[in-house]
């Protein structure tokens, strides 16, 4: 049996993903770069910077900007970004999960939020839901970012477990790469191309139970 599990926030807690989508989308047209969901895709799961870097270079504009600007552009998202999850609220939670935050509590399994969002505390928050977690990773307390394995490793380290002791459930390619390179075995919400390489796979959170996760765990 599993005795935590590392949740992803961006996409499989609430849908903040189409949030970050849209404020990533204003920011390339200011660039006169067009995005689409597709190219989003690759976003998933990628910090602040990281996403920036992407789409400057999917413009061909990667050298055309200073690090300073680019820290500029990055906080104009963020801002947009901030103003778009203003009201975000526990009607904001994804289907089955608030069912599945009671189950897992009431069953003494842990919770930890694996998130790349430096947003996460003030989500939760929103969401009504921060008190449900044991553990918050803090982007910044990381030397490398999804697909690197080390949220992962290091959400297993702060509850004092092994990473086989954890299932790891994520929206992002980016993201399943990090949970699988950290042994920890892993579960896909979503979209079913990017979810490719996980060990089980779901359509929707709405499909995510206590009995689910032991089921295919075992
Ligand atoms: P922020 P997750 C990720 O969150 C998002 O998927 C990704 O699109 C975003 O760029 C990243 O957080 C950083 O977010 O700008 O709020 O720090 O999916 O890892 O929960
Ligand atoms: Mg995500």
């Amino acid at each position: 049996m599993f005795k935590a599990i590392a949740f992803d926030l961006d996409g499989v807690i609430t849908d903040t993903a189409n949030y970050h989508y849209q404020a990533w989308k204003a920011l390339g047209k200011d660039l006169g770069i067009s995005i689409d969901r597709q190219f989003n895709e690759e976003l998933k799961g990628i910090s602040r910077m990281a996403s920036l870097e992407k789409i400057l270079a999917f413009g061909n504009k990667e050298n055309q900007l200073s690090d300073t600007q680019k820290k500029e552009l990055a906080a104009k998202k963020n801002a947009h970004y901030l103003s778009l999850i203003k009201k975000i609220s526990p009607k904001d939670i994804l289907p089955g999960i608030s069912d599945l935050l009671v189950e897992l509590k009431e069953a003494k399994i842990q919770l930890v939020i694996a998130s790349a969002s430096k947003n996460a505390p003030i989500i939760l928050d929103g969401l009504g839901i921060k008190d449900y977690f044991d553990a918050i990773i803090d982007p910044d307390s990381l030397a490398n970012g999804k697909p690197d394995p080390e949220i992962f490793t290091r959400s297993a380290e702060v509850l004092g477990l092994s990473p086989s002791d954890l299932i790891g459930i994520e929206d992002s390619a980016a993201g399943i790469q990090s949970i699988n390179g950290a042994n920890m075995f892993s579960v896909g919400v979503g979209d079913a191309t990017s979810m490719r390489e996980a060990d089980s796979r779901l359509p929707s959170t709405a499909g995510l139970s206590l009995d689910y996760l032991i089921r295919v765990f075992n």
